[in-house]
């Protein structure tokens, strides 16, 4: 009885660990992943909606099935993933299928050492980012877009205003050209109207 009791005991404490390291498993599978308190941030901060599509590949975040999702990754996929997760330097070549260009930027900018503590304060990724990281090549730098709450992926997604300048000062020379063109048609056109006027009266 003795023994069997001890064997019962046994396997409930095997039963019991295993448990628990699934359990572990499981949250560190979901918590390493998933870190929203930069999305947190940048809603508050700009006042714009933002979705887990700011860093990541599928807009519902890195937990789930779909596409660019954990448990939706191939053989290959998981491959770069478990490669981004040794990361924890900074300069490294990012190519996680959970994250977008961005995401992996920031990861390949900073190290994922660095991307975990500003996890605790979201606010001070803007200044750690290099000012010249422009992912989408709008002109606006995407710490700029971190804060302004835009898509630092889509050209043709950003501050309105800045939007505004980027393009006026990329189409500046076009500008003054036009400029230029319609003030010397004015200028033709004004002696032109002299000329008829002045051969009406002599007739
Ligand atoms: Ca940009």
């Amino acid at each position: 009885m003795i023994d069997n009791r001890s064997q019962h005991q046994g396997g409930f404490r095997i039963f019991y660990a295993c448990l628990l390291v699934m359990g572990a498993n499981y949250f560190t599978v979901t918590a390493v992943h998933s870190y929203p308190q930069f999305q947190e941030f940048t809603e508050k901060h700009s006042g714009q909606a933002a979705n887990c599509a700011m860093c990541h590949s599928n807009g519902n975040g890195p937990t789930g099935t779909g596409p660019g999702q954990i448990d939706g990754l191939n053989e290959e996929e998981l491959k770069r993933l478990e490669e981004a997760r040794k990361a924890f330097q900074p300069g490294q070549k990012i190519d996680s299928p959970i994250l977008n260009e961005f995401g992996n930027k920031i990861v390949e900018e900073l190290g994922r050492k660095e991307v975990l503590a500003l996890v605790k304060e979201p606010e001070a990724l803007a200044t750690k980012l290099n000012k010249n990281l422009d992912t989408d090549r709008d002109g606006i730098p995407d710490a700029e877009e971190y804060l302004d709450g835009t898509d630092p992926t889509n050209k043709f997604h950003g501050h309105p205003w800045k939007m505004f300048l980027v393009n006026l000062n990329r189409y500046k020379q076009h500008i003054l050209l036009t400029f230029a063109a319609v003030l010397l048609l004015n200028y033709g056109l004004g002696h032109l109207i002299k000329g008829i006027a002045v051969l009406t009266e002599k007739r």
